[in-house]
């Protein structure tokens, strides 16, 4: 092999890592001031305010290094390949409790997490089903999977007395029929539509049993020919923008939609309806991957996030309920009494959870799922 041949091996796999994930660059020449301070994050799109990451920045020096994605998937197999590079991730439950099995996280050092005392007892409770004893992950937000609408549009399409909190009009081929032309979406998110469609078809959400399993890959085989796109991060500027007019999306995203909308000014009026029979509830949880790099850094981080302040600026900008209850206090007043953010009793019995499916379920839901996807 000619060097001029090794030497292009070697660039083509530094780009390589580069693309694999973050890089921290040394800073300054060998023996200068102490090596920069990083943390590289890796969360979801549309999540934070992101002027707490600059507040990070100007109180610790520490830079962040923000990646995002907008499935539960892409981090799992980048975690489960190794050495993603990340030191913070922010799986939701049953992802989490998967890749802790998979060893692919270390303990929290909670000695280091002074502002963990601010966390809501009961959603950390609720977490600890998916990491017993709340020994790898703190919660961040948590919500629902529902539908958005475009009032206007649906309204004028299902007629004034079609009920819209119910997810008949998504999974009844005559009436999401009508919306087609208007445009419909869906999460690309087995985990988060299986559930939701057994639920309602009256069978358990997080049942195993192939045979609910097909009942709800067929009912949406049904419906898929009026689906635009399976996609989880673009119906929020879709729905704002009046490009489509029914999302099946997490609740913040579908109520940023609605502010993008009136901060444009338009006249789209967007709402989030958590369906009469049901809707799942997620948490989502900051967790640091056993190869992290920087993990002092990744605990300065995530303690920062646990202030109260700091989590209810977060709250406000990306309007999903946070995990800190403290935070409550700071959260502004239309988004605590906004029952598609913090739901009021009521809402809260209808709502319920999933696990991780094992191998071989899994398996079963994503063959339904790619069929649903692809029509194959
Ligand atoms: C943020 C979506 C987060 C919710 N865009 C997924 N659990």
């Amino acid at each position: 092999m000619t060097l001029l041949r090794r030497g292009f091996l070697r660039a083509a796999a530094r780009l390589f890592a580069l693309a694999a994930g973050p890089v921290a660059l040394a800073a300054g020449p060998a023996g200068a001031a102490a090596p920069e301070r990083v943390v590289n994050i890796y969360n979801w799109s549309d999540y934070i305010d992101p002027k707490m990451l600059d507040a990070f920045t100007r109180e610790t020096g520490i830079r962040v290094v923000y990646d995002t994605y907008d499935t539960n998937e892409i981090v799992e197999t980048k975690l489960l390949a190794g050495r993603s590079g990340y030191d913070i991730v922010v799986p939701s439950g049953p992802f989490l409790q998967r890749l802790i099995k998979a060893g692919a996280f270390q303990p929290l050092d909670k000695g280091k997490l002074p502002n963990l005392k601010h966390a809501w007892p009961e959603v950390t409770a609720r977490l600890a089903a998916y990491d017993p004893g709340n020994v790898y992950a703190v919660d961040y937000m948590w919500g629902t999977t529902g539908i958005g609408v475009n009032t206007a549009l649906v309204r004028a399409r299902l007629g004034a007395n079609q009920p819209l909190n119910t997810w008949d009009i998504v999974l009844r081929p005559e009436l999401v029929a009508k919306l087609k032309d208007c445009g419909v979406t869906m999460l690309d998110s087995p985990e988060d539509i299986f559930p939701s469609v057994l639920q309602a078809l009256g069978l358990k959400p997080d049942s195993r049993r192939v045979d609910d399993l097909d009942r709800a890959g067929d009912a949406l085989f049904r419906i898929r020919g009026a689906v635009q796109k399976f996609h989880s991060s673009e119906y929020i500027n879709q729905l704002a923008n009046g490009d489509v007019c029914l999302s099946v999306g997490y609740s913040g995203d579908v109520l940023q939609a609605r502010r993008r909308a009136r901060e444009a000014k338009s006249d789209v009026d967007i709402a989030y309806y958590i369906p009469q029979q049901g809707a799942l509830m997620w948490f989502d949880a900051f967790a640091i991957p056993k190869d992290a790099p920087h993990p002092a850094e990744a605990h300065a981080f995530i303690d920062f996030m646990m202030r109260p302040e700091v989590a209810a600026a977060n709250t406000n900008f990306v309007a999903y309920a946070s995990g800190n209850l403290a935070a409550k206090a700071l959260v502004r007043p239309e988004i605590l009494s906004d029952p598609g953010i913090y739901p009021d009793e009521a809402t809260f019995r209808r709502l319920f959870t999933n696990t991780a499916y094992d191998d071989r379920t899994q398996r079963v839901v994503t063959r339904l799922w790619t069929r649903v996807r692809t029509g194959r």
